[in-house]
């Protein structure tokens, strides 16, 4: 507020009555500032992966299965068709393609090598699937359902044209049923240069079961967070996966020491009732009550654990590649640049930041960066509103503070608040003759 020449300065009282009516303010409606935001230092990111696409998939591996005697198992001919079609669509997108052959129980094997060109060539992340059955089925969950989701994300990196800091490579894997024999084999032939390059390898068996679970593998720590801070997002709790070690072609990756992870929704083991109270789903049935049997069909899939694992593949294989350190970002920070006018002496305005894919709960010291360029700053009253809407006072109104702007970082102790959801940053002008406009404002978690 500035007395201008026409205007008497006011009274203390009624100065008083002003800021009183500003500290019981309470928002009006209020304009939303366009423009929810994403993390400045996080990763561009993911497409969905839509489910239909990666169902089509499955479809094609049924029919691969069914015209060829009712399997896709390492040495018969349903296992090269279904490298056949796997290969016929990344060749098609634009990848570079690798077959690589090998020998198990006196039949040839094929591992398929996708590389997606550009990237950084010293940068490696690797994403792969086993995509050979059991003799006795079709093998949809195990693992038609890793192969179509590693293939789908594959197509959605060419559609989008992704050019990520590391280079991307994917891999269909032969004859893990026989004991992880092709994805052995491929880091057991490659050289250690060439190993050393791989900065992560992510790996997708079994993400379909009817009785899912979601389970995430606890090897490397940032890969781990990667997922469970995806599933966080979507409020979906996660487990460890203790179905034990070396059960998957992780395993080799690992013991090369190469940084492993993955999604798993369970096999033949039994789903507790508390899994079943945080999951749904029945309680004392296993996950896969089709395991390795040839009611493995199209009928044995989950179709949300199949798209939330689809994507959450997706969102780990772009934020992990995004970044040439490998690190999600150690500060998160979350801006809003939108620029929205403070009406003079009139109702609060608001600016969000949308905040997903965080665990847990905001620090004690989280800190609000705020730009507002107003004259005389004493006319404004700033608040922080929480996603359950609950409101920190970050200024109150002060007629003596004639200065211009507020440009400054509050600290605000909102620990007992759920990081994820919408902040807002309110603003009001309570005094007239001085207006401005939030210039951006920022959380840093
Ligand atoms: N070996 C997988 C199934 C399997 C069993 N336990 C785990 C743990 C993590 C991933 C996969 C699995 C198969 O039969 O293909
Ligand atoms: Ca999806
Ligand atoms: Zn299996
Ligand atoms: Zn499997």
């Amino acid at each position: 507020m500035r007395p201008n020449r026409f205007t008497l300065r006011r009274s203390p009282a009624a100065i008083a009555a002003v800021v009183l009516a500003a500290l019981l303010a309470t928002a009006a409606p209020t304009a939303q500032a366009a423009g929810a935001t994403t993390p400045v230092a996080a990763a561009a990111a993911a497409p969905d992966i839509p489910l239909a696409n990666v169902k089509a998939h499955l479809s094609q591996f049924s029919t691969i299965a069914a015209n060829n005697g009712g399997n896709r198992a390492h040495g018969r001919p349903g296992y090269k068709a279904s490298v056949d079609y796997v290969k016929a669509k990344l060749d098609a997108a634009g990848y570079t393609t690798t077959v690589q052959q090998f020998t198990s129980n006196g039949a040839t094997g094929y591992n398929l090598i996708a590389d997606w060109p550009g990237g950084d060539p010293n940068e490696v992340l690797m994403a792969g699937a086993h995509l050979d059955s059991v003799s006795s089925g079709a093998g949809i969950n195990d693992n038609a359902s890793g192969s179509a989701a590693v293939l789908e994300t594959a197509l959605a990196v060419s559609r989008a044209g992704y050019q990520p800091d590391k280079h991307l490579r994917f891999a269909w894997w032969g004859a893990e049923e026989l004991g992880l024999v092709g994805s052995r084999f491929y880091v057991n032939n490659l050289p250690s240069a060439e190993r050393s390059k791989l900065s992560g390898y992510l790996n997708f068996d079994m993400i379909g079961s009817p009785n899912a679970g979601y389970f995430v593998y606890d090897d490397d720590p940032v890969i781990e967070k990667t997922f469970k801070d995806y599933f966080a997002g979507l409020g979906v709790p996660t487990e460890i996966e203790t179905e034990g070690d070396g059960r998957s072609d992780h395993a080799p990756f690992k013991s090369a020491g190469v940084p492993v992870g993955g999604l798993f929704t369970g096999a033949g083991y039994t789903k507790s009732a508390a899994q079943a109270q945080k999951w749904g789903g029945t309680a004392g049935q296993a996950f896969d009550r089709c395991y390795h049997s040839s009611c493995d069909n199209l009928g044995n899939i989950n179709d949300t654990a199949l798209d939330r694992n689809s994507d959450a593949a997706a969102h780990a294989i772009w934020t992990l590649s995004a970044d040439s350190t490998g690190e999600p970002p150690a500060d998160d920070v979350y801006s809003n640049p939108t620029r929205v006018a403070i009406p003079d002496a009139g109702s609060a305005v608001t600016s969000s930041i949308a905040v997903t894919g965080r665990t847990g709960n905001a620090p004690a010291a989280l800190q609000v960066g705020v730009d507002i360029k107003h004259t005389w700053r004493g006319d404004l009253v700033i608040d922080l509103l929480a996603p359950d809407g609950t409101a920190y006072r970050l200024k109150n109104p002060s007629s003596g503070d004639s200065a211009d702007n507020v440009v400054a970082t509050y600290t605000v102790n909102a620990s007992d608040k759920a990081a994820n959801g919408e902040w807002k940053l309110r603003v009001q002008d309570v005094a007239r003759y001085d207006t401005g406009y939030i210039d951006g404002w920022k959380l840093t978690f």
